[in-house]
Formats: C-alpha cells, sequence, structure tokens
C-alpha cells in the first residue's frame, strides 16, 4: 500500500512538472514565434518532400474533340488512381492567355511539375522562363512549341506528327489511284499539330504531283466549324471537283462526311476521307464505309506523363522527347480493331 502510495504521488509531481514544462515551452514558442518560424517552414517542406507526394499543375487547351476529352480522361484517371499524386486541372478554353494564366498559378503555387498542352507554338517565351526561374520543370504534353525554345521545357511527350501527315498522304494516293483534287481541313492555326501534319501531308505529295490540294482551310480541330468549313467549300468553284477530304482530325472529317452527304454525295465513295487520331466514333466511319483510312494519334498519356514527374521528382534524366507509338488503319483492320478502341 505504502509503495503504490509513493508510485502515485512521484507520478502526479512528475505530471504536474511536465504540465508546467509545456506550459513554459508554449510560452517560449510564443515569444520566439519570429525566431522560430523559417525552421517551422523548412520542417513542413521536408515532411512535404517526404511524404512521397507529387503535385501536378496541368494545363489543358481544352475540350475541342474526342481526342482531347480522352486525353483529359486519362491525365485526370491516372492520377484519380495514385494517391501520391495531386493533380492540379485547368482548363484553357483554347485561349492562350488563360493557359499562361493557369502556368502563373501554378509556379505561385509551388507545384513540384508543370504540364501544359500549348494550344499554339509561338509566346511561352516570358511564363516558361518564370517557371525555370522558380526551378519548376515542365512538361509538353501532346503539343509542342518552337524549336528555338527547346531549353525552356524538360520533356515532350506525344507523336511524330510529320510522319502522322505523311502516313495520311500515302494512303490518299493509294485511296485516289495517285491522282484527282483534294481538300484539306487543317487543325487550329499555329498548332504544332496542324503545322506539322500539314508539313508531313506535304512532303509525301511531292511524290505524287497528279494530287491537287484544290482548297485548304482550318476547321480549328471541331466537329461543327468542319461541317461548316466544308459545306461553303463544297458550294465554292473548286469544290466542284472533289475526290478527296483531308483532316488534321476525326472530328473534322467527321463534320466533313455530314456536309459532303447533305450535299448529295457520297463520303467514303465519290470522296475519299482521310483523317487523324482514330477516335472510336473515326473507326465506326470506316465499318459504315464513309471514312478510308484513319492515322492514329495516341491520347492516352497520362500514365507516360505522371512517370515522367516522378523521375523527375525523384532526380531522374527523363527523354526530351517521349513518343507514342501508332499505327494506320484502313478498310478491314479498322473494323477488326474496332471493337479493342479504348477511346
Ligand atoms: O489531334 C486533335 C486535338 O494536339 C494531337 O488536338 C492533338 C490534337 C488532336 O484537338 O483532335
Amino acid at each position: 500500500m505504502v509503495q503504490r502510495k509513493r508510485i502515485m504521488g512521484a507520478l502526479v509531481t512528475a505530471s504536474v512538472i511536465m504540465t508546467l514544462v509545456a506550459g513554459c515551452g508554449a510560452k517560449t514558442t510564443e515569444t520566439t514565434a519570429a525566431s522560430t518560424a523559417p525552421q517551422a517552414t523548412k520542417a513542413a517542406e521536408a515532411a512535404k518532400a517526404g511524404d512521397g507526394k507529387i503535385t501536378v499543375g496541368f494545363s489543358q487547351i481544352g475540350a475541342e474533340s474526342g481526342w482531347r476529352g480522352a486525353e483529359t480522361q486519362s491525365i485526370q484517371d491516372t492520377a484519380k488512381a495514385d494517391p501520391t499524386i495531386d493533380l492540379k486541372f485547368s482548363d484553357a478554353q483554347q485561349k492562350q492567355e488563360n493557359q499562361i494564366k493557369a502556368i502563373r498559378s501554378f509556379i505561385a503555387q509551388k507545384v513540384d511539375v508543370i504540364a501544359m498542352a500549348p494550344v499554339v507554338e509561338t509566346g511561352w517565351e516570358a511564363v516558361l522562363k518564370e517557371a525555370k526561374d522558380a526551378k519548376i520543370p515542365v512538361i509538353l504534353v501532346d503539343r509542342g512549341i518552337d524549336k528555338k525554345n527547346e531549353d525552356l521545357y524538360t520533356s515532350f511527350i506525344g507523336s511524330d506528327f510529320i510522319v502522322e501527315g505523311q502516313n495520311a498522304a500515302k494512303a490518299m494516293a493509294q485511296h485516289l489511284g495517285d491522282k484527282g483534287n483534294i481538300v484539306e481541313l487543317e487543325g487550329t492555326v499555329g498548332a504544332s499539330a496542324a503545322t506539322d501534319r500539314k508539313k508531313g501531308f506535304d512532303d509525301e505529295m511531292k511524290n505524287h504531283p497528279n494530287i491537287k490540294i484544290v482548297k485548304s482551310q482550318s476547321g480549328d480541330f471541331n466537329r461543327a466549324t468542319g461541317k461548316q468549313v466544308m459545306e461553303a467549300i463544297l458550294k465554292s468553284p473548286e469544290g466542284k471537283d472533289i475526290q478527296g477530304v483531308y483532316a488534321h482530325n476525326d472530328d473534322m472529317a467527321l463534320g466533313a462526311i455530314q456536309a459532303i452527304e447533305e450535299a448529295g454525295k457520297k463520303p467514303g465513295t465519290d470522296v475519299k476521307i482521310v483523317s487523324i487520331d482514330g477516335i472510336k466514333e473515326a473507326f465506326e466511319a470506316v465499318k459504315a464505309g464513309k471514312l478510308n483510312t484513319v492515322v492514329e494519334c495516341n491520347p492516352l498519356l497520362g500514365p507516360q506523363l505522371f512517370q515522367a514527374a516522378k523521375d523527375l521528382k525523384a532526380g531522374k534524366q527523363v527523354p526530351k522527347w517521349i513518343k507514342s507509338n501508332e499505327d494506320v488503319f484502313t478498310g478491314q483492320k479498322a473494323i477488326d480493331a474496332l471493337p479493342n478502341r479504348k477511346y
């Protein structure tokens, strides 16, 4: 009993002393708040660095096409499935100024990595220099920027648009038996995907001098504009005698198909159609005989993006260009591939 009382007494005394010490400690902390604050911030930073989390700010272009929707979904789904990723997603609604604002806000939030799909190639110097000064690596997703600014980003994840354009031209030449008049529906003016798909197509067409591009116009990578532009072309003098349409993406091709049908012609037969992307609806159009060739461009870039971001955070080197593997689908090959299309 005596023994027990002594122990209890000792415990009470100890707890009183501890409370006092704690109280003193609290007081000390309060009075010296200014001097300990930097240490606290450092500790918080260390904790953040050590928590295994990675914060990625992604500036998306908008939602102009089925392809773009599939890319957004891939990035959001990959982030959701991985508890170590904190994704800050921003939709620029096709405006470069909104992308620039988003990037500045990512810099202010001190994200680990900035990812962006640049709507056009030019005009990024200032904001990317700010990211560089803040030591935040930038990954370009799906579209590129000016070659002269290569030192302002760490890596580009996406396709070879020149090769896509060349493949589209080869397919078109085959469908036309190497001669005829064609219309080109271009993507967004100034976008790398549009500039390079045009370049690749034109390069390859040098081998097919009897195929003539009679009209080339932007349909801004979306279906409604693609349809409108095609309607106007079909009514113009150049549009009276055309045998092919090359569209820089599937959505514009699907719009053009509607316009051609409404004009009383048969897409896929009277007018051969070749487009780029590979969305499910384009494969369905091939199955329906209305579209002739789909050149694939992979939008499912989420896994590669976050892997690259993690590698960068771990201090590893990442390739300057992480290239997509892609295929070309014509006729039965497209029909066979349809059940397994993921976007
Ligand atoms: O082909 C098109 C989209 O940048 C590769 O943008 C991308 C292109 C894609 O709107 O459908």
